[in-house]
């Protein structure tokens, strides 16, 4: 019935936000134009990256092709192609990507009210050797009368209007919200359309998956170790917690997006901030499970109450299941009272 159902409503991801934005009277289409930009970078590399291996795509940057081409890596490539359709969405203002040290500002004429803050191709160490990767978004509004400055995208995460991310994986998977819940979306090929395929999307309450780099264990602080104890030795007498860690973001949360449980890379003596960037991985991903009811926390607060101070920050993450997330925090919290 579902195939069915395709075949004839093909309810593709630009009628499904056409329908959300309808409810907006003062919706002017600028919010449509831009996600239709997203997801045409979003379609190229999904094509990009399942031709890679072919294609040689993977080479280093600067080695020549045999077209006598210099190479560009993936990332190098994709970075371009969403900067360029952002650009030419004549949508945005400012532009902040993984891959560049510098924010974009659009040129006056092309310039509109969203800044888009991204990461074109997170987990691009792992295209070699096959492991999913994903573009991963979030969207701000500019602030009022504000013609585009870094400050529109020092924003807290809770300010974002949208997020999403898409996984390049045994299908193309994107995955978005637009603050009324999260939609996903499957990339059907011989279409070229992204189609409804996870309506409304709720991240189990609990979950039986843990999700952390456990290389990094000697120098986590003792909250995350003691968290990570009860997932393996559980003091309730309950079966312990399964260990699933892909190491590519965009992969590892949206399986614990549908199946629950918890996606974690905490702060340790190394790295203070821990690793995932505040701005293009943290607030999207956090945004996402807050809408599908889940939570996500930095350790001392809630993630989308940052307030960001640079564009390429880290903060360190506990996101997933609500219930999860809620024994973090009250193993935080105890340590807090007792220091
Ligand atoms: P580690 C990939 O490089 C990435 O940015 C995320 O996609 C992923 O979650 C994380 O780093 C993996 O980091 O230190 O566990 O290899």
């Amino acid at each position: 019935h579902a195939a069915e159902a395709h075949r004839t409503d093909l309810m593709t991801i630009t009628r499904f936000v056409l329908n959300e934005q309808s409810k907006h009277p003062e919706a002017r289409g600028d919010f449509t134009i831009l996600l239709s930009n997203i997801v045409l970078g979003c379609k190229f590399v999904c094509s990009a990256v399942s031709k890679a291996g072919l294609a040689k795509l993977i080479g280093l940057a600067g080695e020549i092709n045999v077209q006598g081409e210099e190479q560009k890596k993936l990332d190098v490539l994709s970075n371009e192609v969403f900067i360029k359709a952002l650009i030419s969405s004549g949508r945005t203002s400012i532009l902040v990507s993984e891959e560049n040290e510098q924010a974009t500002f659009v040129e006056p004429s092309k310039r509109g009210r969203y800044c888009v803050v991204f990461d074109p191709l997170d987990g691009s160490s792992n295209i070699d050797c096959g492991v999913s990767i994903g573009t991963i978004f979030g969207i701000y509004l500019r602030k009022d009368d504000s013609e585009g400055t870094l400050n529109d995208v020092l924003q807290p995460g809770k300010n974002m209007v949208a997020a999403g991310y898409c996984m390049y994986g045994s299908s193309c998977t994107l995955v978005l919200s637009t603050g009324t819940g999260v939609n996903g979306f499957t990339l059907d090929p011989s279409l070229g359309e992204f189609i409804l395929t996870h309506p409304d999307i709720k991240v189990p309450k609990k979950g039986k998956i843990y999700s952390v780099n456990e290389g990094n264990a000697k120098n986590w602080d003792e909250p995350t170790k003691k968290y990570v104890e009860r997932c393996k030795f559980p003091e309730d007498g309950s079966s312990p917690k399964s260990l699933r860690y892909i190491g590519s973001m965009v992969a590892d949360v949206h399986r614990t997006l549908l199946y629950g449980g918890i996606f974690m890379y905490p702060a340790d003596k190394k790295s203070p901030n821990g690793k995932l960037r505040t701005l293009y991985e943290v607030f999207p991903m956090s945004f996402l499970m807050e809408q599908a009811g889940g939570q996500a926390f930095t350790g001392t607060g809630r993630a989308l109450d940052i307030v960001p101070t640079t564009i390429h920050q880290r903060s360190p993450i506990f996101l997933g299941s609500f219930e999860e997330v809620e024994e973090i925090k009250s193993l935080y919290a105890a340590h807090e009272s007792k220091t």
